[in-house]
This record gives structure tokens, sequence and C-alpha cells, in this order.
């Protein structure tokens, strides 16, 4: 029902795109074909480890629908449905209440939630979140901040569950770019994962912002027979607190401790085995120096059948070098 896929190279794509429901595009230029099948969203990072180019391909197997609604271009079949939000942030208006970008945050997450009741996909699975600068303060408040502002605002407006059962997430900074949301929805329920390392992301208290990041640690999604386990954007982050923060080999190592314990709690829950080696794994890396220690940890821990890209971001806590994601397929 669905499959996930990476390419390195253009050459790489597949010719025909007509089953493939979204591509996320950390590329300078997205090729023309992709542009045409309606949901390919560029992400404004580069490439690390010697790779200029990386797609990350969300597969179906039934004939896809593709439309525009207001901001938004989707692709759709019976059981998913896969859309990219673009906003640009000069078209809202600053006002006492509220940032541009803090509107435009609510308004792509208002216009996903409408237009996921309009098709009867009560599920998301997997949010994509990306933004320009992610760390700098503009209206007395961190940018990830203000996101974290309009994104609650937008759950609370339509009565969206805000604890427990929250979609799997990752939220970065690009070096530009429009505020770019990509999602994932289905029909059937996930199984959201949290971490007994981590208080959950919407419980973090009021010193990480005004309103809390509104995410699971992982998700499983069920998908016929098989299902896919996505790993939100993990940090080293312990408790609430962010640890070893001058230390990238040490945030590299609690992450990765962080995912174990992820993966853990995933075995617990569902009875299926989960293992480091059996994910794909897209590493952000905020100072592209940092690559040769990170990647030694990676391939240390995860061992020979690592799969992993690396990409230069920046982290939502600017006291975080790296941040580690990951999807797979359960059958
Ligand atoms: C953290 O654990 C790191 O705001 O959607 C990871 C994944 C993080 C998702 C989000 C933020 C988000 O708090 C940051």
């Amino acid at each position: 029902m669905l499959k996930v896929s990476y390419c390195n190279t253009s050459a790489q794509l597949p010719h025909d795109l007509s089953g493939v429901l979204g591509t996320l595009c950390f590329v300078p230029d997205i090729p023309e074909a992709l542009i045409a099948s309606g949901t390919a969203m560029q992400i404004m990072m580069p490439v690390l480890d010697g790779q200029t180019h990386l797609f990350e391909m969300f597969h179906a197997d039934n004939a896809l629908t593709t439309q525009v609604e207001g901001d938004i271009c989707y692709r759709f079949n019976e059981h998913l449905l896969f859309g990219v939000v673009t906003l640009d942030e000069a078209r809202f208006a600053s006002s006492a209440e509220s940032s541009p970008l803090q509107a435009a945050s609510r308004s792509a997450y208002e216009q996903i939630f409408a237009l996921l009741d309009s098709h009867d996909f009560p599920f998301v699975l997997r949010f994509w979140n990306y933004m320009a600068d992610i760390n700098s303060v503009s209206h007395e408040l961190e940018r990830y901040r203000q996101f974290n502002l309009g994104r609650q605002q937008a759950f609370s407006a339509k009565e969206k569950e805000r604890a427990g059962n929250v979609p799997a997430a990752c939220a970065l900074g690009a070096s530009k770019g429009p505020l770019t949301i990509a999602f994932l929805a289905g029909r059937t329920p996930s199984l959201p994962i949290e971490n007994p390392r981590q208080v959950s992301a919407y419980d973090y208290p009021v010193q990480y912002g005004p309103r809390s990041p509104l995410f699971s640690r992982a998700s499983v999604a069920p998908l016929g027979d098989a299902s896919l386990f996505f790993l939100s954007g993990t940090a080293s982050i312990v408790g609430h607190e962010t640890l070893h923060p001058n230390d990238v080999a040490a945030q590299t190592e609690e992450s990765l401790t962080n995912v174990e314990a992820v993966l853990d709690e995933a075995c617990r829950k569902t009875g299926k085995q989960f293992e480091l080696a059996s994910l794909d794994y897209i590493v952000y890396i905020r100072h592209p120096t940092d690559l040769p220690a990170i990647k030694n940890i990676m391939e240390r821990r995860i061992g020979p059948n690592l799969k992993a890209a690396y990409v230069q971001a920046d982290i939502c806590r600017s006291d975080l070098l790296v941040e580690i994601e990951g999807s797979a397929e359960l059958s």
C-alpha cells in the first residue's frame, strides 16, 4: 500500500511517476517531471556526504488523483493522501497577537485539517515541517516557538487531540525558502509511541516556549498486512533538557540511545521486532564539519547495514547539533 524509497541522483528517479504519492526533495532544482507530479516538496538544505541530491519518495499501489486546494497540492487514492503546503510568510500581516510566521503556521495547519475533513482522511500519520531561520528571534520570540503557537492554535480550533495521540513529525530550519509542510494521512489510526526517557513534547514545560510542540516520538501506521514505522526527529534530550550542549559526539550517542528507547517501546506496544539497522535514516547536522564524527558513531552503533543520508540543517533548539529521523516498512 505504501513504500518508501530514496534516490541520490535525478538519474535514479523512476521514469513512471504516476504511483508516487509525494517526494521530499533536498535539491537546488527539482527536475521538471517531479514538479509535474504535483507533490514534490523542495527543502533548501545542502546534502552532505559528497551527495548533492537526495529524494525521499512515497509510492502508492493504486491510481492517484492530483489536486490543488488553497495553498495545498495533494495526491490521494482510497487509502492515503499526501499533501504539501507552501506558504510565503510575507502574505501574513504582523499584529499584536501574532507574528507572520505564527499566522502562516496556523493557516497551513487549518488548511490541512479542513482538507482532510472534506476528503474524509481523519488520521495524519506524519508531518514534516520546514522553515527558514528557525532559531532567529523576532517579535520577541524564537521563530520555532512562533511556529509552535500557530500549530497549537490550529489544533485547538479543530478540537484535535493535543496530547497522547498526536502524529509523528520533524521540524527543521532551512537556509531559505517559504514555510513548507508535508503530511501523510490515512483512514485508519496509527499507534503513537512515546519515549520513556523523555518528557512527551506536548508536555514540555513553558521554558521551551509559550505553547509546546505537538508530535509523538514515533508512530506505527497500519497499511493492509504491513505497517510503516515513522521515527520523529530525535535529539539529545533527556527528560525535557538538552544534554551535552557543546559535544556533538555525546549528542549523537544520546540521540541513538533515545532512538533505541523508542524502538524498545514500539516493540513493547506492538509485539513486533524493531532494530536500529532496519530503519532508513535522515540525519540533520547543524555544522557540516561535524559530519565525520557523527557518521562514525552512526556506523559503529548501527553496523554495516546502516542506511543514512546526512543533511545540513538548523535544529529547533539552538543548543542541539544533530537530529535523527527515520522510517521503516514492517511486515
Ligand atoms: C525535540 O525532541 C526535538 O516540533 O514537530 C523533533 C521532532 C523536534 C518534531 C516538532 C520537534 C518536532 O523536541 C525537536
